[in-house]
């Protein structure tokens, strides 16, 4: 396997300007000719055509019309007589679609074809220049048999169909935008589509198409409405219209990630877009909502303007996700609501993104090296990515940040650029801004990997009225990255007095005061900030809506946590507030080895947030969760998982006692009436309402309660959509409750023709909190059950992912069964789907902050893994990692 480095980046020998493929598809073996219009780079220096190739048969190749000489090196065919003038290259071979278990190339699912070309699956469907620098414009002829391929699909738009001979019929397309190899899609399959005409802003009229198996129609509504929003505030917000005239959508059940933003044609994971109040909980409906809106955005922020290589991949998923972030935000409406958006993204983004930024995987936004680059599709380059983009934003103002990307849009349209090129436009349009004086330290956050530590300090000065903060920052070594230089942190701020006011800011050396919030720029490893006129001590309110992606260290004592919670204008500080109480008590218990014992100050903040007249259900939910236990488990040093499992499920107990009469208030007063709809009010009720459920169902066996687990089931069996329905089962699940394992069977026998149900089925018991080592063992039975297969992502995903990812103290055993396990089910994914087995493998990459016993035995399957002659590159790069 070969290390590609970011520092080797040489533009391509050859462009290729215009691509005409043919298909002959036939899911044994499909032909493919491909001819192209070839040109020397000038800029390059002479030397030979090498075109990328992997799991393809080679029939012929031809030059001008004329056979050429050509050889294999390795995955690559080179010819070495390539022409100085520009020439016709004509190629023909064959894949294997029904082979192709990867899911990456060209391959079948479900009886249809369909392709996934990001990052190098064009490779596996014809030799070519199969990076992102190198743009054509592509006409594809699809020939297939037309009773088992009814429809035809590949980019851009239809140019003619029509019938041939042998009960074959094909269709033509062309594609007008030149575009990177990665952004092409085909697909042929017995589907249907949902259909819907809209009209933008310039007048101009667009057919916008969801395709999707005959029985799943109805639920692409919600999926259509997303993409119509989605168009609508593109334009609004950025300016940025659809240019196609016919954009469609793809659903696949067979799929390795949520969706693919190929040009015009977008495929996605049914997961992402299927969905009926019946099928899908509030959440899939609300992921549907951003997947949509994210594969829309990246026809502006990735097709129009693409990546000129994969070290800047961040340059569009980070950029798409925060669009798609702030898109959600405003779908949700109010304060509030946004401010709920903001927690659940910063929980994914501390929960995922923190432990992979310190653990073996570390690696930069703009990574310095890969083996193999769908192992960088990482949660750093989006949600980091995503992060950065915002603080850019934070920086720069809401409508600097808007000039800023229209600069870039003029000045790269059609172009594969770099994150220089993205920095440069926003710097540009902001000259004197905070961002652009001090650019070059900024954009440290593309180069340096790992989570900035912030420590702030204040001292109160009555006899000056004065406030003087102090901010430090160090950020810890990475692998390879042994010293960091400061980097740029906005901190957002205000302050409060103790009785809960917010108090109007004056900083020192400012002409006047400058209202109750404002952004510190801490740029040095320290620095001191002074306000003066401040009239009483102050409780500091920092990283508002967490203005930076770090770890703050502010030193609030309960008290000052309290009246934060209470009173802070930010939400997003209030939860965060909560949440802090929640980990102080928790870390305390862990760190002297004491049973946990909640005190009546604790319970009282939190039956405080729950009886609230003001507060939103969706927000007293997310108050009233604990942390995870895989957060928790950042914030020491030496992890045992089965230690910090007993501390939270002691948590949750008492809370479940000491607020019963609470928690029943909240569950009668957040049933929500009528028909379904995913809003935020009414799915933030129903969040809570389960929350509640679930302490209920909890407390019920100590309470000698049997009523809340009687209503739990007989809302399950009576549910009217399944939030609910699920939500209620997950209470008697989760609790091992009796009646749960007849809920379940009931469960599959209502669901058992529905796919992505019955993934939320092997979900849920994956998940389950363990007892006595029964959720390993239910989960060890599940691998053999009818319905489980490695062969779909989703599938594996639902049941292993679970269990390993999301269940640490059913994962993590003493008696090392369950690291056993991942090794045989890493080593059995590998064989079909080195993409999904590298995901399972990066379950260790904290291996090494593991307590004893757990640690050695980690290492021991680890090396079991890595003992395997043929692993791919994919594995390989992350067990690789792990053990370095
Ligand atoms: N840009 C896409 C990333 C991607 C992918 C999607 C599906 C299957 C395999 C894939 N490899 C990379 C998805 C996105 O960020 O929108
Ligand atoms: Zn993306």
């Amino acid at each position: 396997a070969t290390l590609i480095r970011r520092e080797d980046y040489q533009a391509p020998a050859f462009w290729i300007r215009t691509v005409d493929l043919t298909f002959d598809l036939d899911p044994a073996k499909t032909l493919v000719t491909a001819k192209m219009a070839l040109e020397r780079n000038s800029a390059v220096a002479h030397g030979p055509l090498r075109l990328h190739g992997e799991a393809l048969n080679v029939l012929r190749v031809l030059i001008n019309g004329e056979s050429v000489s050509f050889r294999q090196d390795g995955n690559e065919l080179v010819i070495d007589n390539a022409p100085d003038a520009d020439f016709a290259l004509e190629l023909r071979n064959t894949c294997a679609p029904d082979k192709n278990t990867t899911l990456n190339g060209l391959y079948t699912s479900g009886g249809s074809f369909f392709t996934q070309c990001e990052a190098e699956g064009f490779r596996r469907i014809t030799y070519f220049l199969d990076r992102p620098d190198v743009m054509a414009v592509y006409t594809v002829l699809l020939r297939a048999d037309k009773a088992k391929y009814p429809v035809l699909l590949s980019n851009g738009n239809l140019l003619e169909s029509g019938e041939l001979p042998n009960g074959r019929h094909f269709a033509k397309w062309h594609d007008p935008f030149p575009k990177p190899s990665y952004l092409f899609a085909l697909v042929a399959g017995d589907l249907v589509a949902r259909e819907q005409r809209v009209r933008t802003r310039a007048g101009k009229d667009h057919l916008l198409q969801v395709y999707v198996r005959r029985g799943d129609l109805e639920k692409t509504e919600h999926a259509m409405n997303s993409l119509i929003a989605s168009i609508v505030w593109d334009e609004a917000r950025f300016n940025l219209p659809l240019d196609l005239e016919r954009f469609m959508i793809v659903g696949v059940s067979d799929f390795n990630m949520g969706a693919m933003e190929n040009k015009g044609l977008n495929i996605f994971n049914t997961s992402a877009l299927l969905a009926s109040p019946a099928t899908a909980t509030d959440a899939d409906f609300g992921r549907i909502e951003s997947i949509v809106a994210h594969e829309y955005f990246h026809n502006w922020t990735g097709n129009r303007v693409t990546c000129r290589d994969w070290f800047q991949l961040s340059l569009k998923e980070g950029l798409t996700v925060f669009r798609d972030q702030e898109f959600s935000m405003d779908m949700a409406g109010g304060a509030s609501a946004r401010a709920v958006c903001r927690i659940q993204d910063v929980r994914n983004l501390r929960s995922a993104q923190f432990p992979e930024d310190s653990g073996a995987m570390a690696h930069p936004v703009r990574p310095d090296s890969y083996v193999e680059i769908n192992n960088f599709y990482t949660t750093t380059i989006y949600e980091k990515g995503s992060e950065v983009v915002r603080m850019y934003q934070t920086l720069v103002g809401r409508a600097g940040f808007e000039a800023g990307l229209k600069l870039y849009f003029e000045r790269h349209d059609g172009q594969a650029v770099t994150c220089d090129d993205f920095a440069a436009a926003i710097a540009d349009a902001n000259p004197g801004s905070a961002l652009t004086t001090r650019l070059d330290a900024f954009k440290r956050w593309y180069s340096q990997a790992g989570t900035p530590h912030v420590q702030a300090r204040g001292a109160y000065d009555a006899a000056a009225q004065s406030y003087t903060l102090t901010l430090s920052q160090h950020s810890p070594a990475t692998p390879g990255q042994p010293d960091k230089l400061p980097q740029v942190i906005p901190v957002a701020m205000g302050l409060l007095s103790h009785e809960g006011q917010a108090l109007t800011l004056h900083l020192q050396g400012e002409a006047a005061a400058i209202g109750a919030e404002h952004v510190l720029v801490l740029e040095q490893p320290e620095q001191s900030f002074v306000f003066i006129n401040v009239a009483c001590a102050p409780v500091p309110s920092l990283l508002r809506g967490f203005s930076a992606p770090v770890i703050l260290d502010d030193g609030l004592s309960d008290a000052e946590l309290l009246v934060l919670l209470q009173h802070d204008s930010d939400a997003f500080n209030r939860w965060e507030a909560g949440q802090r109480l929640s980990l102080n008590r928790i870390l305390a218990a862990l760190r002297s080895g004491a049973a946990l014992q909640l005190d009546d100050a604790y319970l009282g903040a939190m039956r405080a947030v729950l009886r609230h007249p003001q507060l939103d259900a969706a927000f007293k939910e997310l108050a009233l969760t604990l942390p995870g236990e895989g957060y928790i488990a950042e914030q020491v040093e030496i992890v045992d998982p089965q230690a910090i499992h007993a501390v939270v499920e002691s948590a949750q107990k008492q809370m479940a006692a000491a607020l019963r009469e609470d928690w029943i208030a909240a569950f009668e007063a957040n049933q929500v009436m009528g028909g379904y709809t995913p809003d935020p009010v009414s799915s933030g009720k129903r969040a809570l309402a389960n929350l509640a459920l679930s302490m209920l169902v909890l407390e019920a066996p100590r309470a000698q309660d049997s009523v809340w687990p009687g209503r739990a089931y007989q809302r399950f069996k009576d549910a009217g959509n399944m939030t609910d329905r699920l939500g209620a089962l997950a209470a008697l699940v989760n609790a091992h409750a009796e009646l749960a394992d007849s809920a379940l069977d009931r469960f599959h026998e209502l669901f058992k023709d529905d796919p992505l149900v019955v993934d939320k089925w092997f979900a849920l018991q994956g998940r389950v909190p363990e007892q006595d080592g029964k959720t390993f063992a239910r989960v060890k039975q599940l691998t053999k059950h009818a319905d489980f297969t490695l062969k779909n992502p989703n599938r594996a995903r639902s049941l292993l992912f679970s269990l390993c990812m999301y269940n640490p103290a059913a994962f993590h055993r003493a008696d090392a069964a369950g690291y056993v396990f991942w090794a045989e089910q890493v080593l059995a994914l590998d064989a079909i789907n080195p993409q999904i087995a590298s995901r399972l493998a990066r379950v260790m990459d904290r291996w090494t902050t593991l307590a004893t016993p757990y640690r050695s035995a980690a290492l021991e399957a680890i090396r079991r893994v890595a003992a395997k002659a043929d692993l791919s590159n994919d594995v390989r790069e992350v067990i690789s990692r792990a053990l370095a």
